[in-house]
């Protein structure tokens, strides 16, 4: 099953069910819904005509509304450097080192994995809402990664797309400035829908792919799979609960495994499209403030 939220023109928002091409309007939240799912209930709410393709294209055409982050975050979290690209990507700056190896090196391999707080809701975009390059950045990547949707007992509610847009210059300056470089207005895009793990199935096995459009074409194209991913999704989310009480609701992004070099940096007018096999295609146009 698909959940998702819709914005009308008026600003009201509704929670949407989709399964087998039947879409429902949900009376309740969609944690509500994911919920219920979960725990074998039915979610139930009233078969409605909406056209899935027309609220996914981007701008989008549907009259019904547009598509929103699928449901407020009350935290979102970030694993990192969880693929061998991303270990070899960062450890290519100027980073500390500890003993021989980049810090990165050290915490690809270590038992404890780097966990950070990137975001809460409002500082969240949705399909087709603009994720930032911040004032004081020369070199933002976006980072397209699997998102898990948690219950408040660290259970798995649902997957979805999230990218954790970087400051990459000002981790590579200290890398103390990590919150800087990660949490800011803007800083994080989810959707287009949370798809509940019935749906899934296998985890570690979804293609991953990132295009970035400049003036329509492409300007940078990578993909991935989970399967490179070093650290199962239960590891992860073991050590962010471990004596850490996250809300229900709460969104982990998993890791990159698509990075670009130096040379590439996001610009006002880009738009940045986040394909996860079975999930759908997350697209974002991209705002510089100044
Ligand atoms: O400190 C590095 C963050 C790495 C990251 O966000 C990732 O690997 O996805
Ligand atoms: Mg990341």
């Amino acid at each position: 099953m698909k959940i998702f939220s819709v914005k009308s023109e008026g600003g009201t928002i509704g929670c949407y069910a989709e399964r087998e091409g039947i879409v429902r309007r949900i009376n309740g939240s969609v944690l509500g819904a994911l919920q219920a799912h979960a725990s074998g209930r039915d979610v139930g709410g009233r078969a409605i005509k909406l056209d899935l393709g027309k609220l996914l294209e981007y701008p989008c055409t549907s009259r019904r509304g547009r598509l929103t982050i699928p449901l407020a975050p009350p935290e979102v979290w970030g694993s990192g450097i969880t693929y061998e690209l991303s270990k070899k990507r960062y450890s290519e700056d100027d980073v500390p080192k500890l003993g021989n190896e980049t810090i990165y090196e050290r915490v690809y391999s270590s038992p404890r994995p780097e966990l950070f707080f990137k975001a809460t809701a409002g500082r969240c975009v949705g399909h087709g809402e603009p994720i930032v390059v911040r004032s004081d950045s020369a070199w933002t990547l976006p980072e397209a990664e699997l998102g898990v949707v948690l219950d408040g007992d660290s259970s798995i509610l649902g997957y979805t797309i999230a990218d954790d847009v970087s400051a990459r210059d000002l981790e590579s300056e200290n890398p103390l400035y990590l919150p800087q470089s990660k949490i800011y207005r803007g800083c994080c895009a989810i959707g287009p829908w949370v798809v509940t793990p019935d749906e899934i199935g296998d985890v570690r096995s979804l293609n991953v792919e990132l295009i970035v459009e400049r003036s329509g074409q492409v300007a940078f194209r990578g993909s991935s799979t989970t399967s490179k991913m070093r650290r199962s999704i239960a590891e992860q989310v073991a050590f962010l609960f471990r004596d850490n009480p996250v809300p229900a609701g709460s969104i982990l992004c998993t890791g990159t495994g698509i990075l670009a070099r130096r040379d590439f940096f996001l610009q006002e007018g880009d738009v940045v499209s986040i394909t996860i096999e079975r999930i759908g295609t997350l697209t974002t146009p991209v705002v510089k403030l100044h």
